[in-house]
C-alpha cells in the first residue's frame, strides 16, 4: 500500500495510507491531486499541501465558520474567499443567512471536488449561494456589496496566498463589512507557521477594531491549527449567543465551550502580548 506525506519543517510530516490515486492534474494555478485514503475517505491535495480529508474535514470547516458567524448578532450576507471545495459554504448555510457569495480562483478545484468528493452536500445548488470564479483580492477591492461576515478559506500564509494575510487586504475587507462585521481566516499551524501567524494577527490588529487568535486540533493538517478573527463595530467574539449556537448541528465546534478555543501555547500568547 502506498502513502502520501505532506512535509512541514523540522522533519515533521502528516501521512495517510493511500488505496489509490483518483486523479492528478495541473490547473493554471496549482497541482491538484485526489486520493482515496485507507479509512479516512477521499483527500484533496493542492501543490503538495493536504486541503482536506473527507472523514475529518469538519474538524476544520466547523471551526473556521461557526465562531465567526455566531459572533455577528444578525448575519445576512456572508463572503467566502477561496474554499472551492464547498465545505465552508455548507457550514455557512446551516445558519439562516440570506446570501453566501463565494469567490474561488480555481474552477478546476470546484469541478473536481463536486464530481469526486461532493462535501458541499448540495450547498453549491442552494438558492442562497452565488459562486464567482475569480480573484478574491480583486473582488474585495472592487465590489459595491457589503457583508456581515467574511471567511477566508485560503491556502497557507506562505506562497501565492500571502497577500490574503496582508494589511492592505485586511483594510479592503474592513471597508466592505457593514457597520458591524467579522472577518475570519485560517492562519497556519500553531507550531509550523509561527511567524506567519503573528504577522497575520498584527496586520489584522492594525486594521480592525478587535482581534482574536484561536486554535483547534485539525486532522489532516499539523495540529493545532490557527485562526485569526477581526472584529468591526459592536460585536463580541467572547460572548456568543450559546442558544443560537446549539441550534446548529456540529460534531466538533462546541458553542458551550466557545472560549476554550482562545487557549494558545504560552510562547504564542506572550509573543502576541495578550
Ligand atoms: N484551506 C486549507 C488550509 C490549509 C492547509 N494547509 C496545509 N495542509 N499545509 C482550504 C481547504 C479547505 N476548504
Amino acid at each position: 500500500m502506498n502513502e502520501f506525506t505532506e512535509w512541514y519543517s523540522r522533519g515533521y510530516g502528516v501521512t495517510f495510507r493511500i488505496r489509490r490515486e483518483i486523479l492528478e492534474d495541473r490547473s493554471r494555478y496549482q497541482k491538484i491531486e485526489l486520493y482515496e485514503t485507507d479509512g479516512s475517505g477521499k483527500m484533496l491535495v493542492l501543490d503538495g499541501a493536504i486541503q482536506f480529508v473527507e472523514r475529518w474535514e469538519n474538524t476544520y470547516h466547523e471551526i473556521l465558520v461557526h465562531p465567526a458567524i455566531l459572533t455577528h448578532p444578525d448575519p445576512k450576507k456572508v463572503l467566502i474567499i477561496g474554499g472551492g471545495d464547498g465545505g465552508a459554504l455548507r457550514e455557512v448555510l446551516k445558519h439562516p443567512v440570506e446570501k453566501a457569495v463565494m469567490v474561488e480562483i480555481d474552477r478546476k478545484v470546484v469541478n473536481f471536488v463536486r464530481k469526486y468528493i461532493p462535501i458541499d452536500r448540495g450547498a453549491f445548488d442552494d438558492q442562497r449561494t452565488e459562486l464567482i470564479i475569480g480573484d478574491g483580492v480583486e473582488y474585495v477591492r472592487t465590489t459595491d456589496e457589503k457583508f456581515d461576515v467574511i471567511i477566508i478559506d485560503s491556502t497557507d500564509p506562505v506562497g501565492p496566498a500571502i497577500f490574503l494575510f496582508s494589511r492592505e487586504f485586511y483594510r479592503a475587507c474592513y471597508d466592505i463589512l457593514g457597520e458591524n462585521g467579522v472577518l475570519v481566516t485560517q492562519a497556519g499551524g500553531s507550531y509550523f507557521h509561527i511567524e506567519e501567524f503573528i504577522k497575520a494577527y498584527e496586520n489584522m490588529k492594525r486594521e480592525f477594531d478587535g482581534v482574536y487568535g484561536f486554535a483547534f486540533p485539525i486532522i489532516g493538517y499539523a495540529p493545532p491549527w490557527n485562526f485569526v478573527a477581526g472584529l468591526k463595530g459592536d460585536v463580541d467574539f467572547e460572548n456568543i449567543d450559546v442558544a443560537r449556537g446549539k441550534r446548529i448541528e456540529t460534531e466538533y465546534y462546541d458553542p458551550e465551550r466557545h472560549s476554550s478555543m482562545l487557549f494558545l501555547p504560552r510562547f504564542l500568547r506572550e509573543r502576541l502580548r495578550i
